[in-house]
Protein backbone atom coordinates (compact mmCIF):
# COMPACT_ATOMS: atom_id res chain seq x y z
CA UNK A 1 0.00 0.00 0.00
CA UNK A 2 1.20 3.30 -0.67
CA UNK A 3 0.34 5.81 2.13
CA UNK A 4 0.04 9.56 1.63
CA UNK A 5 0.69 11.74 4.44
CA UNK A 6 1.03 15.96 5.13
CA UNK A 7 3.60 16.27 7.70
CA UNK A 8 3.23 20.04 8.02
CA UNK A 9 0.20 20.90 9.97
CA UNK A 10 -2.63 22.50 7.87
CA UNK A 11 -2.62 26.58 7.91
CA UNK A 12 0.35 29.43 7.89
CA UNK A 13 3.54 28.25 6.69
CA UNK A 14 5.48 29.45 3.70
CA UNK A 15 5.92 25.36 2.70
CA UNK A 16 3.95 22.34 3.28
CA UNK A 17 5.66 19.22 3.12
CA UNK A 18 3.54 15.85 2.22
CA UNK A 19 5.49 12.76 2.20
CA UNK A 20 4.76 9.40 0.25
CA UNK A 21 5.94 5.95 1.56
CA UNK A 22 5.66 2.44 0.07
CA UNK A 23 7.40 -0.03 -2.20
CA UNK A 24 5.66 2.24 -4.93
CA UNK A 25 5.91 5.62 -3.56
CA UNK A 26 8.31 6.87 -5.81
CA UNK A 27 7.36 5.41 -9.02
CA UNK A 28 3.69 6.74 -8.23
CA UNK A 29 5.25 10.52 -7.67
CA UNK A 30 7.41 10.27 -10.85
CA UNK A 31 3.82 9.69 -12.49
CA UNK A 32 2.87 13.46 -11.23
CA UNK A 33 6.50 14.74 -10.99
CA UNK A 34 7.38 16.44 -13.82
CA UNK A 35 11.40 16.93 -13.19
CA UNK A 36 14.36 16.90 -15.75
CA UNK A 37 14.92 13.40 -14.50
CA UNK A 38 12.68 10.76 -12.53
CA UNK A 39 13.01 10.44 -9.07
CA UNK A 40 13.61 6.55 -9.51
CA UNK A 41 17.00 7.11 -10.23
CA UNK A 42 17.77 10.48 -8.42
CA UNK A 43 20.41 9.45 -5.67
CA UNK A 44 18.94 9.23 -1.80
CA UNK A 45 18.64 12.89 -0.38
CA UNK A 46 19.10 14.74 -3.90
CA UNK A 47 16.60 17.42 -4.02
CA UNK A 48 15.14 17.64 -7.22
CA UNK A 49 12.69 20.54 -8.59
CA UNK A 50 9.95 20.42 -10.91
CA UNK A 51 6.08 20.80 -11.23
CA UNK A 52 3.35 18.94 -10.21
CA UNK A 53 1.32 17.40 -13.35
CA UNK A 54 0.59 14.54 -15.27
CA UNK A 55 4.16 14.39 -17.73
CA UNK A 56 3.25 15.81 -21.37
CA UNK A 57 0.45 17.23 -19.82
CA UNK A 58 -0.29 21.11 -21.77
CA UNK A 59 -1.47 23.21 -18.39
CA UNK A 60 1.94 24.27 -15.95
CA UNK A 61 1.65 22.72 -12.91
CA UNK A 62 2.29 23.74 -9.13
CA UNK A 63 6.02 24.12 -9.05
CA UNK A 64 8.04 22.21 -6.10
CA UNK A 65 11.02 20.19 -4.82
CA UNK A 66 10.83 16.69 -4.44
CA UNK A 67 13.54 14.41 -2.48
CA UNK A 68 13.84 10.32 -2.44
CA UNK A 69 14.58 10.29 1.40
CA UNK A 70 14.87 6.16 0.76
CA UNK A 71 14.22 3.78 -1.53
CA UNK A 72 10.32 3.81 -0.37
CA UNK A 73 9.91 6.72 0.71
CA UNK A 74 9.59 10.44 -0.93
CA UNK A 75 8.79 14.07 0.48
CA UNK A 76 7.12 16.49 -1.61
CA UNK A 77 8.04 20.37 -1.14
CA UNK A 78 5.02 22.87 -2.12
CA UNK A 79 3.58 26.07 -1.52
CA UNK A 80 2.19 26.52 2.18
CA UNK A 81 -1.53 27.40 3.24
CA UNK A 82 -4.08 24.35 2.02
CA UNK A 83 -4.49 24.20 -1.46
CA UNK A 84 -1.29 22.90 -2.59
CA UNK A 85 -1.10 20.15 -0.35
CA UNK A 86 -4.30 19.39 -0.38
CA UNK A 87 -4.53 18.74 -4.32
CA UNK A 88 -0.93 16.92 -4.10
CA UNK A 89 -2.52 14.80 -1.62
CA UNK A 90 -5.62 13.89 -3.79
CA UNK A 91 -3.99 13.39 -6.95
CA UNK A 92 -1.92 10.62 -5.11
CA UNK A 93 -5.26 9.27 -3.51
CA UNK A 94 -7.18 9.54 -6.88
CA UNK A 95 -4.56 6.93 -8.31
CA UNK A 96 -5.09 4.49 -5.13
CA UNK A 97 -3.03 6.17 -2.26
CA UNK A 98 -4.17 6.14 1.13
CA UNK A 99 -4.16 9.70 3.33
CA UNK A 100 -2.78 8.72 6.80
CA UNK A 101 -2.11 11.34 9.68
CA UNK A 102 0.84 12.38 10.87
CA UNK A 103 2.47 10.23 14.08
CA UNK A 104 1.85 12.28 17.24
CA UNK A 105 5.08 14.81 18.21
CA UNK A 106 6.77 14.09 21.46
CA UNK A 107 5.98 16.35 24.59
CA UNK A 108 9.12 17.66 24.08
CA UNK A 109 8.17 18.58 20.99
CA UNK A 110 4.58 19.62 21.30
CA UNK A 111 5.38 22.01 24.28
CA UNK A 112 7.58 23.89 22.05
CA UNK A 113 5.21 24.51 19.43
CA UNK A 114 2.94 25.92 21.83
CA UNK A 115 5.41 28.20 23.59
CA UNK A 116 6.46 29.09 20.05
CA UNK A 117 2.67 30.30 19.52
CA UNK A 118 1.90 31.71 23.08
CA UNK A 119 -0.16 34.43 21.89
CA UNK A 120 0.70 36.43 25.42
CA UNK A 121 3.61 36.71 27.71
CA UNK A 122 1.22 35.62 30.62
CA UNK A 123 0.54 32.33 28.80
CA UNK A 124 4.44 32.08 27.63
CA UNK A 125 5.57 32.07 30.91
CA UNK A 126 3.33 29.18 32.23
CA UNK A 127 4.58 27.33 28.84
CA UNK A 128 7.91 27.88 29.69
CA UNK A 129 7.82 26.37 32.90
CA UNK A 130 6.52 23.20 31.23
CA UNK A 131 8.89 23.68 28.19
CA UNK A 132 11.93 23.70 31.42
CA UNK A 133 10.58 20.10 32.60
CA UNK A 134 7.59 20.64 35.50
CA UNK A 135 5.05 18.91 32.58
CA UNK A 136 7.34 15.70 31.80
CA UNK A 137 8.70 15.67 36.04
CA UNK A 138 4.74 15.43 36.61
CA UNK A 139 3.94 12.98 34.29
CA UNK A 140 6.91 11.01 34.97
CA UNK A 141 5.99 10.99 38.84
CA UNK A 142 2.79 9.89 38.03
CA UNK A 143 3.51 7.18 35.93
CA UNK A 144 6.04 5.54 38.91
CA UNK A 145 3.40 5.85 40.92
CA UNK A 146 0.76 3.69 39.08
CA UNK A 147 3.21 1.43 38.43
CA UNK A 148 4.62 0.45 42.01
CA UNK A 149 0.33 0.68 42.78
CA UNK A 150 0.01 3.62 44.58
CA UNK A 151 -3.46 4.59 44.00
CA UNK A 152 -3.62 6.79 47.10
CA UNK A 153 -0.74 9.07 45.86
CA UNK A 154 -1.56 8.32 41.85
CA UNK A 155 -5.32 9.55 42.68
CA UNK A 156 -4.33 12.73 44.69
CA UNK A 157 -1.12 13.81 41.67
CA UNK A 158 -4.40 13.61 39.12
CA UNK A 159 -6.84 15.49 40.93
CA UNK A 160 -3.80 18.07 41.71
CA UNK A 161 -2.78 17.90 37.77
CA UNK A 162 -7.01 18.74 37.18
CA UNK A 163 -6.89 21.24 39.19
CA UNK A 164 -5.74 23.50 36.60
CA UNK A 165 -7.75 22.26 33.49
CA UNK A 166 -9.35 25.75 32.93
CA UNK A 167 -5.76 27.17 32.27
CA UNK A 168 -4.82 24.31 31.31
CA UNK A 169 -7.37 23.64 28.21
CA UNK A 170 -6.86 27.94 27.52
CA UNK A 171 -2.66 27.92 27.12
CA UNK A 172 -3.22 26.37 23.04
CA UNK A 173 -6.97 28.46 22.72
CA UNK A 174 -8.28 31.66 23.85
CA UNK A 175 -11.27 31.84 26.04
CA UNK A 176 -14.29 32.44 23.66
CA UNK A 177 -16.11 35.58 24.94
CA UNK A 178 -19.78 35.73 22.86
CA UNK A 179 -21.89 38.86 23.22
CA UNK A 180 -25.42 38.89 22.37
CA UNK A 181 -28.59 40.55 22.56
CA UNK A 182 -31.49 42.22 20.24
CA UNK A 183 -30.57 44.18 17.35
CA UNK A 184 -29.32 47.96 17.32
CA UNK A 185 -28.31 47.52 21.12
CA UNK A 186 -24.74 48.25 21.05
CA UNK A 187 -22.82 44.73 20.78
CA UNK A 188 -20.74 45.58 17.65
CA UNK A 189 -19.95 49.14 19.89
CA UNK A 190 -18.54 47.42 22.67
CA UNK A 191 -16.99 44.72 20.64
CA UNK A 192 -14.97 47.94 19.69
CA UNK A 193 -14.70 49.48 22.68
CA UNK A 194 -13.22 46.40 24.25
CA UNK A 195 -10.59 45.75 21.71
CA UNK A 196 -9.83 49.39 21.24
CA UNK A 197 -10.04 49.91 17.53
CA UNK A 198 -12.82 49.48 15.15
CA UNK A 199 -13.00 45.54 14.41
CA UNK A 200 -17.09 45.18 14.01
CA UNK A 201 -19.59 47.59 11.63
CA UNK A 202 -21.43 50.07 13.83
CA UNK A 203 -24.27 51.50 12.47
CA UNK A 204 -27.80 52.90 13.65
CA UNK A 205 -30.02 50.36 11.94
CA UNK A 206 -30.56 47.26 13.15
CA UNK A 207 -29.92 44.06 11.41
CA UNK A 208 -25.84 45.58 10.82
CA UNK A 209 -24.00 42.55 11.83
CA UNK A 210 -25.27 39.40 10.02
CA UNK A 211 -22.23 37.10 10.05
CA UNK A 212 -19.77 36.50 13.52
CA UNK A 213 -17.39 38.74 13.57
CA UNK A 214 -14.17 37.45 15.91
CA UNK A 215 -11.44 39.74 17.23
CA UNK A 216 -8.85 38.27 19.08
CA UNK A 217 -7.42 40.53 22.02
CA UNK A 218 -5.69 39.62 25.73
CA UNK A 219 -7.70 40.50 29.26
CA UNK A 220 -4.91 40.63 31.92
CA UNK A 221 -2.62 38.84 29.45
CA UNK A 222 -4.75 35.87 29.24
CA UNK A 223 -5.97 35.62 25.56
CA UNK A 224 -9.84 35.71 24.31
CA UNK A 225 -11.55 35.65 21.52
CA UNK A 226 -14.46 38.03 21.29
CA UNK A 227 -17.24 37.47 18.95
CA UNK A 228 -19.70 40.36 18.16
CA UNK A 229 -23.28 38.10 16.50
CA UNK A 230 -26.16 39.37 14.91
CA UNK A 231 -28.69 40.66 16.69
CA UNK A 232 -31.06 38.11 16.96
CA UNK A 233 -34.90 38.59 16.30
CA UNK A 234 -38.03 36.86 14.12
CA UNK A 235 -37.27 37.67 10.97
CA UNK A 236 -37.70 36.67 7.05
CA UNK A 237 -34.81 38.50 5.52
CA UNK A 238 -32.83 35.10 4.98
CA UNK A 239 -28.93 36.15 5.31
CA UNK A 240 -30.17 37.95 8.60
CA UNK A 241 -32.01 34.31 9.95
CA UNK A 242 -28.97 32.86 8.54
CA UNK A 243 -26.98 35.19 10.84
CA UNK A 244 -29.49 34.96 13.93
CA UNK A 245 -28.58 30.87 13.57
CA UNK A 246 -25.23 31.32 13.66
CA UNK A 247 -25.24 33.78 16.69
CA UNK A 248 -27.36 31.21 18.78
CA UNK A 249 -25.26 28.62 17.58
CA UNK A 250 -21.65 30.49 18.75
CA UNK A 251 -23.54 30.39 22.17
CA UNK A 252 -22.99 26.98 22.48
CA UNK A 253 -19.15 27.04 22.85
CA UNK A 254 -18.96 30.02 24.83
CA UNK A 255 -17.13 30.01 28.09
CA UNK A 256 -18.57 33.54 28.58
CA UNK A 257 -21.87 35.26 27.57
CA UNK A 258 -21.92 39.20 27.72
CA UNK A 259 -25.71 39.37 27.19
CA UNK A 260 -26.26 43.45 26.08
CA UNK A 261 -29.89 44.91 26.84
CA UNK A 262 -30.50 48.67 26.37
CA UNK A 263 -30.55 50.50 29.35
CA UNK A 264 -34.02 52.57 28.63
CA UNK A 265 -36.20 48.93 27.83
CA UNK A 266 -34.08 46.75 30.31
CA UNK A 267 -36.45 45.07 32.22
CA UNK A 268 -39.12 45.41 29.42
CA UNK A 269 -40.68 41.87 28.89
CA UNK A 270 -39.48 41.40 25.20
CA UNK A 271 -35.71 41.77 26.53
CA UNK A 272 -36.00 39.69 29.66
CA UNK A 273 -37.12 37.31 27.36
CA UNK A 274 -34.73 37.57 24.87
CA UNK A 275 -32.39 37.15 27.23
CA UNK A 276 -33.43 33.87 28.98
CA UNK A 277 -33.40 32.13 25.58
CA UNK A 278 -29.93 33.35 24.51
CA UNK A 279 -29.11 32.11 27.98
CA UNK A 280 -30.50 28.65 27.07
CA UNK A 281 -28.34 27.95 23.75
CA UNK A 282 -25.12 28.74 26.50
CA UNK A 283 -23.82 25.64 28.58
CA UNK A 284 -24.15 25.53 32.13
CA UNK A 285 -21.10 26.46 32.65
CA UNK A 286 -20.27 29.37 30.75
CA UNK A 287 -20.37 32.50 32.81
CA UNK A 288 -22.86 35.09 32.42
CA UNK A 289 -22.49 38.91 32.27
CA UNK A 290 -25.26 40.84 31.55
CA UNK A 291 -24.56 44.72 30.07
CA UNK A 292 -27.29 48.11 30.42
CA UNK A 293 -26.13 49.62 27.45
CA UNK A 294 -26.54 53.20 26.10
CA UNK A 295 -26.66 54.13 29.78
CA UNK A 296 -26.14 57.91 28.84
CA UNK A 297 -29.87 57.76 26.91
CA UNK A 298 -31.52 56.43 29.83
CA UNK A 299 -32.68 59.27 32.70
CA UNK A 300 -33.49 57.10 35.48
CA UNK A 301 -31.16 54.05 35.77
CA UNK A 302 -33.36 52.59 39.11
CA UNK A 303 -34.04 50.16 37.17
CA UNK A 304 -30.32 48.53 36.71
CA UNK A 305 -29.39 46.18 39.07
CA UNK A 306 -26.24 47.06 40.88
CA UNK A 307 -24.50 43.67 39.26
CA UNK A 308 -25.49 44.72 36.11
CA UNK A 309 -23.01 47.07 34.21
CA UNK A 310 -24.03 50.15 32.47
CA UNK A 311 -21.99 51.14 29.60
CA UNK A 312 -22.21 53.83 27.08
CA UNK A 313 -19.40 52.56 24.78
CA UNK A 314 -18.90 55.04 21.96
CA UNK A 315 -17.47 57.00 24.88
CA UNK A 316 -16.17 54.13 26.64
CA UNK A 317 -17.67 54.19 29.39
CA UNK A 318 -18.34 51.45 31.97
CA UNK A 319 -15.49 49.53 29.58
CA UNK A 320 -12.83 49.07 32.13
CA UNK A 321 -15.75 48.01 34.54
CA UNK A 322 -16.52 44.88 31.90
CA UNK A 323 -13.22 44.03 31.52
CA UNK A 324 -12.69 43.38 35.37
CA UNK A 325 -15.48 41.36 35.48
CA UNK A 326 -14.17 39.50 32.33
CA UNK A 327 -11.18 38.97 33.94
CA UNK A 328 -12.96 37.67 37.04
CA UNK A 329 -14.99 35.48 34.72
CA UNK A 330 -11.84 33.80 33.17
CA UNK A 331 -10.83 33.04 36.96
CA UNK A 332 -7.11 31.29 36.60
CA UNK A 333 -4.36 33.32 38.28
CA UNK A 334 -0.50 32.50 37.48
CA UNK A 335 0.02 28.70 38.92
CA UNK A 336 3.60 29.21 41.16
CA UNK A 337 6.65 28.41 39.70
CA UNK A 338 7.51 24.90 38.89
CA UNK A 339 4.23 23.54 38.68
CA UNK A 340 2.94 21.40 36.05
CA UNK A 341 -0.19 22.25 33.91
CA UNK A 342 -0.99 19.70 31.44
CA UNK A 343 -0.79 20.67 27.54
CA UNK A 344 -3.47 19.08 25.21
CA UNK A 345 -6.82 19.03 25.28
CA UNK A 346 -6.78 14.72 24.98
CA UNK A 347 -4.36 14.66 27.65
CA UNK A 348 -7.53 16.01 30.15
CA UNK A 349 -9.67 13.04 29.08
CA UNK A 350 -7.12 10.55 29.00
CA UNK A 351 -6.14 11.90 32.64
CA UNK A 352 -9.40 11.44 33.63
CA UNK A 353 -10.05 7.99 32.43
CA UNK A 354 -7.26 6.71 34.18
CA UNK A 355 -8.91 8.77 37.48
CA UNK A 356 -11.63 6.53 36.87
CA UNK A 357 -9.66 3.53 36.62
CA UNK A 358 -8.42 4.37 39.77
CA UNK A 359 -11.53 4.49 41.48
CA UNK A 360 -13.17 1.33 40.16
CA UNK A 361 -9.76 -0.34 41.82
CA UNK A 362 -8.10 -1.26 38.38
CA UNK A 363 -4.53 -0.27 39.02
CA UNK A 364 -3.25 -1.87 36.26
CA UNK A 365 -5.26 -0.64 33.57
CA UNK A 366 -4.83 3.09 34.78
CA UNK A 367 -1.19 2.03 34.92
CA UNK A 368 -1.14 0.68 30.65
CA UNK A 369 -2.90 4.23 30.01
CA UNK A 370 -0.09 6.25 31.53
CA UNK A 371 2.91 6.53 29.74
CA UNK A 372 1.10 7.46 26.38
CA UNK A 373 0.55 11.16 28.48
CA UNK A 374 4.38 11.83 28.15
CA UNK A 375 4.60 9.71 24.89
CA UNK A 376 1.83 10.16 22.62
CA UNK A 377 3.63 8.01 20.11
CA UNK A 378 2.12 5.31 21.65
CA UNK A 379 -1.00 6.36 21.64
N1 LIG B 1 -25.88 56.83 22.80
C1 LIG B 1 -25.34 55.61 22.62
N2 LIG B 1 -25.35 55.05 21.38
C2 LIG B 1 -24.80 53.83 21.24
C3 LIG B 1 -24.22 53.13 22.32
N3 LIG B 1 -23.77 51.93 21.86
C4 LIG B 1 -24.05 51.89 20.54
N4 LIG B 1 -24.68 53.02 20.15
C5 LIG B 1 -25.20 53.34 18.82
O1 LIG B 1 -26.24 52.42 18.53
C6 LIG B 1 -26.23 52.07 17.14
C7 LIG B 1 -26.14 50.59 16.98
O2 LIG B 1 -24.88 50.15 17.46
P1 LIG B 1 -24.22 48.76 17.03
O3 LIG B 1 -23.01 48.62 17.86
O4 LIG B 1 -24.09 48.68 15.56
O5 LIG B 1 -25.35 47.77 17.50
P2 LIG B 1 -25.43 46.17 17.30
O6 LIG B 1 -26.06 45.62 18.53
O7 LIG B 1 -24.15 45.63 16.90
O8 LIG B 1 -26.48 46.08 16.11
P3 LIG B 1 -26.74 44.85 15.09
O9 LIG B 1 -25.45 44.46 14.49
O10 LIG B 1 -27.67 45.46 14.10
O11 LIG B 1 -27.41 43.77 15.86
C8 LIG B 1 -25.05 52.83 16.54
O12 LIG B 1 -25.54 54.01 15.97
C9 LIG B 1 -24.17 53.14 17.74
O13 LIG B 1 -23.39 54.29 17.56
C10 LIG B 1 -24.23 53.76 23.62
O14 LIG B 1 -23.74 53.21 24.61
N5 LIG B 1 -24.78 54.99 23.70
MG1 LIG C 1 -23.58 44.62 15.23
Amino acid sequence: MTRVCRLTPAGRGAIAVVEVTGADAVRLVDSWFGGAHPLTTAPINAIRFGSWRRPHADTPGEELVAVRTATDRVEVHCHGGVAAAAAIVASLVSDGAVETKPSPASLADELQDALANAPTERVAGVLLDQVNGSLDAALRSLISLLDAGDATQAGALIDDLLSRERLGRRLTQPWRIVIAGAPNVGKSSLVNALVGFDRAIVYDLPGTTRDVVTATTAVSGWPVTLADTAGVRATDNVIEAAGVELARATLRSADIVVVVREAAAFASPEALELRDSLLAEATVNAAVIEVASKADLNPRSDSIPSEVIATDAPNGIGVDRLLATIERAIGVGDPPHGVAVIVGRWRYERLRSIRRHLLDGEIATAAAAAPALLAPELL
